[in-house]
């Protein structure tokens, strides 16, 4: 009966509402391109999408609260329209009347709650889309209840899962009533006042409708209004506003019905009146899109998790890549290009040594964690204590740093550092060799246990030794004896022989 008029009407609106969308400047389409052999970034927001398109999870609470419910063993499944309160009552059952018919895309179904036959007790009931991830509003919100609107109503976001709400919008017939708020048209916002949450009396019915069909909504239009007021440009700009842009920013949203229309009979105890006291939603329209910082433009995992570009990370792109925290995180922004950029993730120089780096302002870039091959430094590009560079390899080659292997015992202070271009370890007094693990000449033992880490004087006696050398063995410390010496130092004569040292010129005499 109204399904003609009603797409016109949202064709029209859809070219109305979007006028800002397609004369962004900004690549939508794409993040990032090659361009001669160079990877060029661009700003990018996916395409906004209707409900229909995207994840959530719609609930109602009280759930019994939906018109064909039993609570407390009876069954509220009665009501009545205006015109039908002489003759008969109506009756909904759950299955004509199911939540679900609330985004359909059916523009005749609708969701119906029960009757408001509880008075007092009120009739508050909390229609509630859970989106599981941040998503960005991208246009008006447009709940159509074709029969009365409520007398009072908030739209709530949250930001948080459902942890902590945050109102929106609220509406009322009368707003100095029901939310001590000054009534205000929500074509009046202007940039100052778009943090400032009013109350509307345009969205509002007094009375029950009398048995007819109508196409009205409740509307939250913020953002349209702002970019009718502010210009497409203008509009883009405050997006860079982080506490603007977070005013179109939520993982949940909630329709708090606080108020049915009535005709004032609730407070009486006439039964046909109170039947004609109920909330309908025929279809809830909304625009959005998940919230990827402007780094990615499509959604996957069903459109919970953003699929990130520009090296970044997270469910909305909030990070950047392990490797790729050269400069800090930045938002990609709103404006046109030059003004607006894509702020993608820089890759730190760590030469292929590290998977990870962490910004340091102090630095003023990114420096790399966990260096690996035995690298260090703030980049990776130098080799370890007791490692040097192999000159001959690139530096991001994982052979680069060769171990200097020096002796610790035969170091001076400690030190198991190499020279760089040599890799000559620094000796101490007495020790020699690349590794500084052979003692000077005359000199031994300097792993032997006793008094490790010196070289001892080979104290030959030149007297018992070879060619009268004062030389001895690197490890054990023996010195060349004659055929007729021993002991270490070759001081005495071998068995059967004597007269030593005198004789040592002619070897010691066989006795
Ligand atoms: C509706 O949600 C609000 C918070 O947004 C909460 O305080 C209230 O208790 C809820 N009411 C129902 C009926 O769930
Ligand atoms: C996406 O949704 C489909 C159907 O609802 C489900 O089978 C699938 O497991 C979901 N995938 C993910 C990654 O959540
Ligand atoms: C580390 O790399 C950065 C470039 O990202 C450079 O500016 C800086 O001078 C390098 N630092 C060292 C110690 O090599
Ligand atoms: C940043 O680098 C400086 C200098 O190297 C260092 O002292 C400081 O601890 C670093 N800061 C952080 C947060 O790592
Ligand atoms: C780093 O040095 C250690 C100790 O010398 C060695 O075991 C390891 O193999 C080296 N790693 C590389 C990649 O050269
Ligand atoms: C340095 O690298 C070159 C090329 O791989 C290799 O031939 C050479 O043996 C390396 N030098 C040392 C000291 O390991
Ligand atoms: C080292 O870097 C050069 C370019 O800078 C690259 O061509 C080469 O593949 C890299 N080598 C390794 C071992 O990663
Ligand atoms: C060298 O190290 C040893 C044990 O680690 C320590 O006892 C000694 O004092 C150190 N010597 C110097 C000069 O640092
Ligand atoms: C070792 O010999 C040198 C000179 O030959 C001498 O100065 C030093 O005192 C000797 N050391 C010991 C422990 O005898
Ligand atoms: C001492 O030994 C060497 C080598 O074993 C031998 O050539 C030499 O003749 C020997 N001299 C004597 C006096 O036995
Ligand atoms: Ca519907």
């Amino acid at each position: 009966m109204k399904s003609r008029t009603m797409d016109h009407v949202l064709i029209w609106i859809l070219v109305l509402l979007f006028p800002w969308q397609p004369c962004l400047a900004l690549e939508t389409s794409k993040c990032e391109e090659e361009l001669d052999g160079e990877t060029v970034y661009y700003a990018c927001l996916g395409a906004a999408s209707d409900l229909s398109e995207l994840p959530f999870d719609l609930t109602v609470t009280p759930a019994e609260y939906t018109c064909g419910s039993e609570i407390n063993g009876q069954v509220y499944n009665d009501y009545a329209t205006q015109d039908s309160l002489d003759s008969e009552k109506l009756e909904c059952s759950l299955n004509d009347r199911h939540p679900r018919f609330m985004y359909d895309e059916d523009q005749e179904s609708y969701w119906q709650s029960i009757s408001w036959l509880l008075y007092p007790t009120p009739l508050h009931i909390n229609i509630t889309l859970s989106f599981t991830t941040l998503h960005e509003l991208r246009n008006d919100i447009e709940v159509a209840m074709p029969t009365a609107r409520p007398r009072e109503m908030v739209i709530e976001k949250s930001l948080d899962n459902g942890q902590t709400w945050h109102p929106m919008q609220y509406y009322a017939y009368n707003c100095r009533e029901a939310f001590d708020l000054e009534d205000q048209e929500q074509s009046a916002v202007s940039l100052d006042s778009a943090a400032e949450i009013t109350c509307t009396s345009e969205d509002s019915d007094a009375l029950p409708i009398v048995g007819e069909w109508r196409d009205q909504t409740v509307a939250f239009e913020k953002l349209t209004q702002l970019n009718r007021n502010l210009g497409p440009v203008g509009i883009l700009e405050q997006f860079e506003n982080d506490a603007f842009r977070e005013l179109f920013v939520f993982t949940d949203l909630r329709i708090q019905l606080l108020y049915p229309a009535t005709d004032g009979e609730e407070v009486s105890s006439d039964l046909l009146s109170k039947l004609q006291y109920y909330y309908t939603v025929s279809d809830i329209k909304l625009a959005a899109s998940c919230y990827c910082n402007l780094h990615g433009i499509y959604c996957k995992e069903n459109g919970t998790v953003c699929e990130c570009q520009h090296n970044t990370a997270g469910p909305n792109c909030e990070r950047c890549l392990p490797l790729y925290n050269n400069r800090p995180w930045m938002r990609g922004s709103y404006l046109p290009p030059p003004g607006g950029t894509a702020n993608e993730c820089q890759k730190c120089n760590c030469n292929d040594h590290a998977d990870s780096c962490v910004y340091n302002a102090t630095v003023g870039h990114g420096v790399c964690q966990d260096c690996q091959h035995n690298t260090t430094g703030v980049n990776c590009s130098d080799c370890q204590t007791g490692f040097f560079p192999n000159s001959s390899l690139p530096v991001n080659h994982s052979g680069i740093c060769i171990a200097c292997s020096c002796e610790p015992l035969g170091v001076r202070d400690n030190d198991t550092s190499c020279d760089p271009l040599t890799g000559q370890c620094h000796c101490k007094a007495g020790v020699t060799g690349l590794h500084c693990d052979q003692c000077a000449t005359g000199t031994y033992g300097l792993l032997l246990e006793d008094f490790p880490g010196e070289c001892k004087n080979c104290s030959c006696n030149i007297l018992g030794t070879q060619d009268s050398v004062d030389l001895c063995d690197q490890t054990t410390g023996q010195c060349p004896c004659k055929n007729t010496t021993d002991t270490a130092t070759c001081s005495s004569c071998k068995d059967k022989y004597w007269r030593f040292p005198e004789n040592s010129d002619q070897n010691a005499i066989n006795a």
